[in-house]
């Protein structure tokens, strides 16, 4: 469950300008991406991971591996289950932690339970920071994206690490040689607290956005709060063997659910293109308690998305991409 504690809209007397003249860069060869979910008691990071598996398969995107941080118990069995139906059950998946695990997710379980995969426990699975240390070392430089669509532990961990036998890098090192850009859903822009940023570790917010020195755009709450998807129409057209039809079915049975990570991953493949547009007159600035303000003085590496085209055009794109036929 997702929840808002506070909107506060800050305005800057017209500074929070959006950008709409960038252009998607052609691309070439698939992105190599890594994704970090948060895939528990929300459903978004389903239908974000189908997204990819898409992507994957029509040439735009290399999977290079699933980190999941969370403390539910069946989040990475369940993970695992969504690559093996999407012919990626060789996908390796690190996790945050092993210990104090809970079982709270709608689905997370019953996937684990009815659909192959070879991960049999979340406590076997890599540690996180290993995980994503031995990606990065053997990626051309500057060549991943990393995806966030769930809290920051990992991510803070990784840039904390230091060397070892993966590199002799640390952490920062590793990730500014080899990582090209960061796509966040994360916060609420120009102002808010959003879930990913304060529950359960606004520290690792905090320190994430300090060691980051890369290009980051932020897919904030307000984004794909607005665009519903999962629902009777997805139904319809989704098939029921799917691990993304019976997650959606069991969160609630596929009344939809906002697009929060769905959203970064769109942007994190297809750029800014002719959905969005990127606030760039700023950076985002977050608090010790995980709030955040888009703020002065401008950080040329940050921006934050902003709806251009219509809500609906984005949510079909998102569900076709999610369906994965
Ligand atoms: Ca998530």
């Amino acid at each position: 469950m997702r929840r808002l504690l506070f909107v506060v809209f800050v305005f800057f007397g017209g500074l929070s300008t959006a950008c709409s003249g960038q252009q998607t860069p052609v691309q070439t060869k698939p992105i190599a991406v890594i994704l970090d979910t948060d895939m528990d008691s929300d459903v978004d990071d389903v239908g974000a991971l189908a997204m990819l598996h898409t992507y994957e398969k029509v040439g735009k995107v290399r999977i290079l591996g699933v980190v999941v941080t969370s403390d539910e118990q069946y989040s990475a069995t369940c993970t695992d289950a969504i690559n093996t139906y999407f012919e990626r059950g060789d996908l390796p998946i690190g996790i945050s932690q092993k210990d104090s695990l809970k079982s709270f997710s709608k689905y997370t379980l019953a996937v684990s339970q009815e659909f192959p995969h070879k991960l049999t426990s979340s406590k076997i699975a890599e540690n996180s920071t290993s995980l994503y240390r031995r990606l990065l070392a053997k990626e051309p430089d500057g060549s991943v994206v990393i995806i966030t669509i769930g809290h920051l532990t990992s991510l803070s961990n990784l840039l904390n690490s230091q060397p070892d036998a993966i590199s002799p890098l640390s952490g920062q090192a590793l990730v500014a040689k080899k990582v090209l850009r960061w796509s966040c859903m994360g916060g609420q822009f120009p102002s808010g607290k959003e879930a990913n940023f304060y529950r359960p570790d606004p520290a690792s917010t905090v320190n994430c956005l300090a060691k980051w020195t890369l290009p980051v755009t932020f897919a904030g709450w307000e984004v794909g709060n607005q665009l519903v998807t999962g629902g009777a129409d997805f139904k319809a057209r989704c098939k029921s063997s799917s691990p993304v039809y019976r997650s959606y079915e069991l969160y609630n049975n596929f009344k939809g659910r906002a697009s929060w990570d769905q959203v970064a991953v769109l942007e994190a493949v297809e750029g800014v293109s002719s959905y969005f547009s990127v606030v760039k007159d700023g950076h985002c600035a977050v608090s010790a308690d995980g709030s955040n303000t888009w703020t002065f003085p401008a950080n040329p590496l940050h921006g934050y998305l902003a709806i251009k085209f219509t809500p609906e055009a984005i949510r079909n794109r998102i569900e076709e991409l999610m369906l994965g036929n």
